[in-house]
């Protein structure tokens, strides 16, 4: 289970619901200003559980929002935080405080894994396998000389770490071995998955929602690299946490690409904003301005796939940034690029390319189950490093997870 945890909202940043949307300038004339909603719509209340408010009652309560808080985080089974949630709380305001303003309460992650996450890293593992056995077989002698970091470089490197972030790991590696007085093989792995967990360290980062309603993100990245299968997964766990999620299926090229994520809307019982050879611009600011209007908790907008030479269409996606900006001025919040793990170096190409076009706020890396190609990670780390919210290790719901720096490194390692 994902550990987001939920804010407040702040009062400045939540825009009033009956804004009048401004039209996009660069939305095209056949775009009909009323969204296209599929039929398979399911009432919010449905997805939310029968005490929830209905989709189009009044304003969410702040006990709602402390639900789903809770929900994000706190409200998990087992095991309880190694920081209690209260102590995150700012120390109460004196009686006499004119006008209360709810602080943001961020909720800390279970520092335990639970159960769920034991058996994610037993899938992270595998998945990894690959990429880790050939790493791992340098560690297998007896001797530490030369030839053994020799031999690492090559494993690195053909794990398509990179040469910058391999050059990085060596020399950091020399230099534990040098203070720590290592003499066995064993402890000098035990040295790397160290070097390598700080290394990827800067990419661990929650992907916050509820300090904005909605929370807007859009989600990027080239042909089949699983972009509508991770936000179905996303979706699913969001819904499953009482969240109100909208979809916006902007990718409107393949008549497929919209099915796609009808299935999934329908699957999680959650609202669809789509339109059959619509202009992928005019179908996000339709979904955001319904977002905001539903007061939805979360708009995830799915593009179509396309590569960073292609330049028109990655002006397509600058346009579909610019007009979710014209429909709430605070979005898009969050800027997902989705890359698959057996592209190797090439990922970290289009990290670079996608971010200069979009400023990216985060990463989510599929397909590392099987993948020989997982060092990728640390190339990112080291020349580009834009958070990894989340990681898919296979096609099932449960293969997509948080990403977290130390378990990657020893799962890689192990
Ligand atoms: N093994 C594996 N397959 C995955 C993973 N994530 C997605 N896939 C598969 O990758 C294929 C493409 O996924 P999509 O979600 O359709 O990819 P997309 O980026 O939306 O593709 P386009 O919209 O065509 O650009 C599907 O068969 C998915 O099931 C993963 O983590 N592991
Ligand atoms: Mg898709």
């Amino acid at each position: 289970m994902f550990s987001f945890f939920k804010k407040k909202p702040l009062p400045s940043a939540v825009p009033p619901a009956d804004e009048p949307a401004s039209t996009p300038a660069s939305a095209p004339t056949q775009h009909a200003p009323v969204p296209e909603i599929d039929p398979q719509i399911i009432p919010e209340s449905a997805a939310r559980g029968s005490d929830a408010a209905p989709a189009s009652g009044p304003p969410a309560a702040p006990g709602a929002m402390d639900r789903l808080r809770q929900m994000f985080g706190a409200g998990k089974p087992a095991p309880a935080p190694a920081v209690p949630a209260s102590a995150a709380l700012p120390p109460p305001a004196p009686p006499a405080a004119p006008v209360p303003v709810p602080a943001p309460m961020p909720v800390p992650a279970p520092a335990v894994p639970p159960a769920e996450r034991a058996h994610w890293l037993g899938r992270l593992k595998a998945g990894l396998r690959k990429t880790g056995s050939s790493i791992s077989t340098v560690f297998t002698g007896t001797k530490i000389d030369e030839a053994l970091y020799e031999e690492l470089e090559d494993a690195l490197l053909m794990a398509d770490t990179g040469v910058k972030a391999t050059q990085h790991l060596l020399t950091d590696l020399k230099r534990r071995v040098k203070e720590t007085k290592a003499t066995d093989p064993a402890a000098v792995k035990e040295l790397l998955a160290q070097s390598l967990a700080d290394l990827l360290q800067p990419l661990e980062k929650p992907l916050v929602i509820g300090q904005f309603t909605p929370t807007v993100i859009m989600v990027a990245g080239v042909n089949g690299a699983g972009k509508t299968t991770s936000i179905g997964k996303l979706t699913k766990h969001l819904a499953d946490e009482g969240a109100s999620v909208l979809l916006a299926a902007a990718d409107t090229y393949r008549a497929a690409a919209r099915e796609q994520l009808g299935v999934w809307a329908t699957r999680n019982t959650v609202e669809i904003v789509s339109q059959q050879g619509g202009d992928p611009a005019a179908v996000s600011f339709d979904a955001v301005t319904a977002g905001k209007a539903r007061k939805k908790d979360v708009v995830l907008v799915d593009t179509a796939g396309r590569l960073p030479t292609q330049l028109h269409l990655m002006e397509e996606l600058k346009k579909i940034r610019r007009v979710v900006t014209k429909a709430d001025a605070t979005a898009p919040h969050e800027v997902l690029l989705v890359i698959d793990g057996n592209t190797g170096q090439n990922a970290l190409a289009q990290v670079r390319a996608f971010d200069d076009a979009l400023q990216l706020t985060g990463l989510i890396v599929t397909k590392l189950d099987g993948t020989a190609k997982g060092g990728v990670l640390a190339a990112i780390a080291q020349e580009r490093p834009v958070p990894v919210y989340f990681i898919g290790v296979g096609e099932k719901l449960e293969d997509l997870e948080t990403f977290n720096a130390r378990e990657f490194a020893q799962a890689l390692l192990s």
